[in-house]
Formats: C-alpha cells, structure tokens, sequence
C-alpha cells in the first residue's frame, strides 16, 4: 500500500512552519561555564572560576532551600539522632573547594596574613615509618616551621603547579576573612550537608565512595592508613578541585579531597579520632580554642581509619589550628 504523497507546496509548507517555529523560538542557553568533573578537566583548570570579580556569585550554584534529614541513622554515634525536620533556605554555594588562585588574589588584594604564618607553622601529614608509629599517637602529623597555605611543606615549597588545588593551612579566621572580602559567608554545618546530600536519602550516602565498577568517586585513602596509600583515586594527597563527577547539585569535591569550614561550633559527644596530633601541635597554640564543625573528610580518609568520607560524617577542628586537609567553600544566602 501507498501512502499519502508528500507534494512539494506541502514540503514548502512545512519548511516555512518550522523557520516561522526557529525564528520565534528563545535564544539557546548560554553555554554552560566550563566544566570539571574529569581528570583532564580539573588539571586544565586555572583554580579561578569563569567572571572571576565580574559576577558576585562566579563559580557558585544557586540552591533551593528545603527540609532534609540532617545526620545519620547508620553512621557514628555522633551523627545521630538523624533529624529529618532540618530546613535551610535557599543559598548559593561555591561549585568546588575554594583554590589557592582564589586566596592568592584575597591576599594580593588585602595583605590578609593568614593565623599559621603569625603562628610560625601548621600541621602537616607525611606518611610515618614503623618506629614513628611506635614512637608517638598520630605519628602522621607533624608541626612544620614556615608551613603555611603558600608553603604547604614548610618554608622550601611553594604553590608551583598548585593554583587548582584547595587552598588549606587555614584557620576559621582566616576562612571568614576571605568570605567576607567577597561579601559572602561559611555555610552553616545544616546547608553544608544538605548541599552535599544532593536531595539524595539512599544507602550508598553512608557508604565508601565507589562506583558499581569498585572506581573511587572521590580524593579520600584506599589502603590501609597511614602507611599503605593505594591511589586508586590516582592522588597520594590533594587533587586539583574538581577531578571527580560533581554531585547532584552540581558541586565538586564535598566528598573528600580537603575537610570544610562550616560557622557552628562544635558542641555534643565526638567520637573520637584525631584530627591533628595536639601534643605536637601545642607548641604553637596557647590552647582551649573552640572547635567547630568540619564536613565531608579528606584525602587521609579511610576505611581503615577515619571513615568519615560521607555528607552526614563531622568532625571537630580547633578554631585556631591550620591543618594540611583543611579547607573551606562559600555560600551567599538568599
Ligand atoms: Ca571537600
């Protein structure tokens, strides 16, 4: 059987419907600002976000504020009770970790000095020996003179080929300095998590950070910590922001890579595992600093160890102490 004939006033017809349709259609989308998410991108990344000083939100996404469960039922003791009646509003939020370009230009434009460059150093890890293990608790850090966030090993290093990376060795302070110097704020440890939690309520949140291939979705240790680092995420310690697949809410790095600041204190029961050796690094603090909330774990993270790799896990870091794994983000409410 024939069809009906297509004639060519017919085909004339259509083809003017359908320019009538493309000239009356909105303009496409601007293209969408260069994206990380692969190992190649994020080492191609300047560590400075598309209209950099030019748009008050450049490099953040805008979220919808809503209610979410803050915590863990599967998780440590100190993530629970889960509370499921937590609400934020709506905020913007940096997209990735904020970089070392991003400080540099904080600093170039305020002569900011950061608190571990007035304190003489910071803590920094290195992986310990079998008779450093043996000779103190947390052997694996270490109080470096002349470490800061410019000189992350110590007074010899500096940040070559690390603009792309999380700016740390930096305290609370000196996170809110460079917040506020752009107008904007730490998220509270509630937007934080609800921004990590991506809307998402399954059981793999609470989970090691593999794809169903066994792959590392994030910069955090495979190994047994501290002395066999198996890099199948392909870093030994910090990664470029943004060398892994973003989260639902488009945002990089939550999960592992550096700690983050968040601007409530830390209050409640703590289970404990160290974040920092305090015998050592108590040379350069007078002590009793408050601690606060740090979110989402690090490199050094392990199934073995510090199985803190998820959005619900916490920790408590002392205000004044500048740590190798720490670092922050930013958010804007409204
Ligand atoms: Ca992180």
């Amino acid at each position: 059987m024939i069809g009906p004939r297509i004639t060519v006033s017919a085909l004339a017809g259509m083809l003017a419907a359908w320019q009538l349709a493309a000239c009356s259609a909105p303009p496409p989308p601007a293209p969408p600002a260069a994206a990380l998410g692969t190992r190649a991108a994020c080492a191609a990344y300047s560590g400075l976000p598309p209209r950099w000083r030019d748009d008050p939100h450049a490099g953040m996404a805008h979220l919808r504020g809503g209610r979410f469960e803050l915590g863990s039922r599967r998780g440590y003791a100190d993530e629970r009770p889960a509370d499921a009646k937590v609400r934020v509003g709506d905020f913007w939020i940096d997209r990735t970790e904020v970089t070392n370009a991003q400080f540099a230009a904080f600093v170039a434009a305020s002569g900011y000095v950061t608190e571990a460059e007035r304190q003489g150093g910071a803590a920094v890890f290195h992986r310990p020996n079998a008779d450093e293990l043996n000779a103190r608790p947390y052997a694996w850090w270490n109080f470096v003179e002349g470490a800061s966030w410019k000189h992350p090993q110590g007074s010899q290093s500096d940040l070559r080929g690390r603009d792309n990376h999380p700016v740390t060795l930096v305290t609370l302070a000196d996170a809110q300095a460079y917040a506020h110097w752009l107008g904007r704020e730490l998220p509270t440890e509630a937007e934080w998590e609800y921004a990590a939690k991506a809307g998402r309520s399954d059981a793999a949140l609470g989970e090691e950070p593999r794809d169903r291939d066994g792959h590392p979705l994030a910069n955090y240790w495979q190994g047994l910590f501290p002395t066999q680092n198996a890099q199948e995420d392909g870093f030994a310690e910090l990664a470029p922001v943004g060398c892994f697949a973003a989260n639902g809410y488009a945002l990089y790095d939550t999960i592992g890579n550096a700690w983050e600041w968040t601007r409530d204190r830390y209050v409640g029961a703590h289970q404990s595992h160290a974040n920092g050796d305090i015998a050592v690094v108590s040379a350069a603090h007078a002590g009793g600093a408050p601690t606060y909330v740090i979110k989402g774990g690090s490199f050094l993270c392990s199934q073995s160890f510090c199985v803190r790799y998820r959005a619900a896990a916490r920790e408590a870091q002392e205000a004044d102490l500048a740590s190798q794994h720490v670092g922050f983000r930013t958010v804007v409410r409204g």
